[in-house]
């Protein structure tokens, strides 16, 4: 064990200071690697923390709402700074992070340093949302001048699962706070630590109350955050029942959601899509990066029957050269699911595959076999040639190592398969054809369609980011994601008043 790998004790923070929960409890991390060791523990906050957040944001409002955009997002860009600034300290968090989540360590350093490039490019692209919309009088009808402010919201909560907690951080974080909002955030119970850390960093060089922190058992405390009466904006991530049940707690209040439930990505490979080794690598992470624990991961493969043969035998080579086991040691490209949960949703389901006589190929190298078989969550990428759609794998979100892959004759055919899902977050088209892939994409219902990639890597943030159907409601990144934390405010008089 190394010096860095000490227990750690996570707490909470509340109006500028680092604070353990009020009955002092916390809760144990394990390492989903060996599930046995303990990384550390994280504050279990009470409801009476949550209230105390909540009313610190509140309070905090007023005063950062008034210190106006160009202040707000030059301290973005000085927070964008200090997330890598101290390399020892990101090397801890970032060997935290894989102890307490088994993603492997170049994932870990890419979120951290993803987080701080948000904040630049928030810092850069709010300034659109900090500018009035002026109107004179209109071509036709009662002649007007009229102003669109954006205010903030004011209160906003912002809740993050454990599979990518700080680059799902970045697409609300920065947003919220840009515009003027202060900030409640509740992360996973299942990757906290590395998350608060780094979360940490940022509060204290905010003033206090404006980000507040709170970890600990949602089901305890999750209502008290989102039904609270100060809330006045929920940005969730998660699955689709949590997802629901936010919804309606909100209700109460009528506070809006935004809500991004995760999917069930479909890539549908054409005809003519251009294949070599490059290429059967990008799908692989598109597949299999974090270990398939990506909302927007390619979770069905759709494959023109004319290139299926080829595409079977490239794909399932690269996943061939998958090395699975421990996310610390540098030549591991597949670290174990994070959680029991999950780990259980993915091999049930490669189990009823096999037990309807799929066929199916685990594949990738395991260099440490009693590790792999030592009771942590591993699953090699398991594959399933020409599938049957009534699998549970093709039907629902697997959110872990295993992926579909079906064939299909024409165009047609791949929309309507694609389409055939109550998820809509992203999907992705490959082909040597622009004009042929943009007809295609436009038919697709998905809040994002990448062209030859699939995923993260292939993502651009200035695209807003969300679902159609249950993949959720309104969207994160882009634009419109900064907008969802502003209300706009019309300023009307009668023409002449405000515009010359
Ligand atoms: O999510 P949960 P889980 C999907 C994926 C996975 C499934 C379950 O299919 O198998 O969801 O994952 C907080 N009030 N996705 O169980 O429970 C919780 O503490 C307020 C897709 O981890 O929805 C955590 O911070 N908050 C997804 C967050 O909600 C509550 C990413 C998500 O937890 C709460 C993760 C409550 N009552 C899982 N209950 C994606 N969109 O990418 C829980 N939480």
């Amino acid at each position: 064990m190394s010096n860095m790998d000490q227990i750690v004790t996570t707490g909470i923070f509340i109006n500028g200071e680092p604070r353990k929960a009020s009955d002092g409890a916390v809760y144990d991390l394990f390492n989903p690697a060996r599930p046995s060791e303990l990384v550390g523990h994280a504050a279990a906050a009470s409801r009476e923390d949550m209230n105390a957040a909540v009313e610190a944001a509140h309070a905090a409002f007023p005063a950062w709402a008034e210190l106006g955009f160009e202040e707000r997002a030059r301290r973005l860009r000085d927070i964008a700074r200090a997330l890598t600034a101290d390399e020892e300290d990101v090397k801890y968090r970032s060997r935290l992070f894989t102890r307490e989540h088994g993603k492997i360590a170049r994932e870990t350093l890419m979120e951290m340093s993803r987080l701080g490039d948000r904040f630049m490019q928030v810092a850069a692209y709010g300034e659109r949302v900090a500018k009035d919309e002026v109107m004179g009088p209109a071509a036709a009808g009662p002649q007007f001048d009229t102003i669109v402010t954006r205010q903030p919201r004011g209160v906003a909560a912002l809740i993050v699962p454990w599979n990518w907690p700080l680059l799902i951080l970045g697409a609300k974080l920065p947003q919220a706070l840009v515009t003027g909002n202060t900030v409640v955030v509740k992360p996973s119970e299942d990757s906290a630590m590395a998350p608060v850390l780094t979360l940490q960093i940022i509060a204290k060089m905010l003033p206090p109350g404006v980000l507040n922190i709170i970890t600990g058992d949602a089901r305890q405390i999750g209502d008290t955050l989102t039904g609270h009466p100060l809330v006045r904006m929920v940005n969730f991530t998660g699955s689709v029942a949590v997802g629901k049940h936010v919804m309606k707690t909100a209700a109460d209040n009528l506070t809006p959601v935004t809500l991004e439930l995760g999917g069930n990505d479909a890539a549908i490979l054409l005809d003519d899509v251009e294949l070599s080794d490059a290429v059967f690598d990008k799908m692989y992470w598109g597949a299999f990066g974090s270990s398939g624990q990506i909302c927007m991961a390619m979770k069905r493969l759709y494959v023109h029957e004319s290139r299926y043969d080829d595409v079977v035998d490239g794909f399932t080579a690269a996943c061939e050269r998958a090395v699975v086991g421990d996310g610390l040691l540098p030549e591991t490209t597949m670290g174990p699911v994070n959680n029991a949960r999950q780990f259980k949703v993915v091999t049930d389901m490669i189990a009823e595959a096999r037990a309807r006589g799929a066929d199916l190929k685990e594949c990738g190298q395991v260099p440490d076999e009693e590790l792999y078989n030592g009771g942590g969550y591993f699953q090699k990428p398991a594959l399933v040639y020409d599938a049957d759609p009534t699998l549970s794998m093709v039907r629902d979100e697997q959110f872990g190592p295993c992926l579909p892959i079906m064939k299909f004759s024409s165009d047609e055919a791949a929309i309507a398969a694609a389409n055939d899902s109550n998820f809509g977050l992203c999907s992705s088209i490959w082909t040597t054809d622009a004009e042929r892939a943009m007809r295609l994409a436009r038919k697709l219902e998905a809040g994002y369609t990448y062209l030859n990639g699939h995923g993260p890597m292939a993502q651009d943030g200035r695209g807003p980011f969300g679902g159609f159907k249950h993949s959720g409601i309104g969207r994160n990144l882009g634009y419109e994601g900064v907008l969802s934390f502003a209300e706009p405010h019309s300023i009307s008089a009668p023409a002449g008043f405000l515009v010359n």
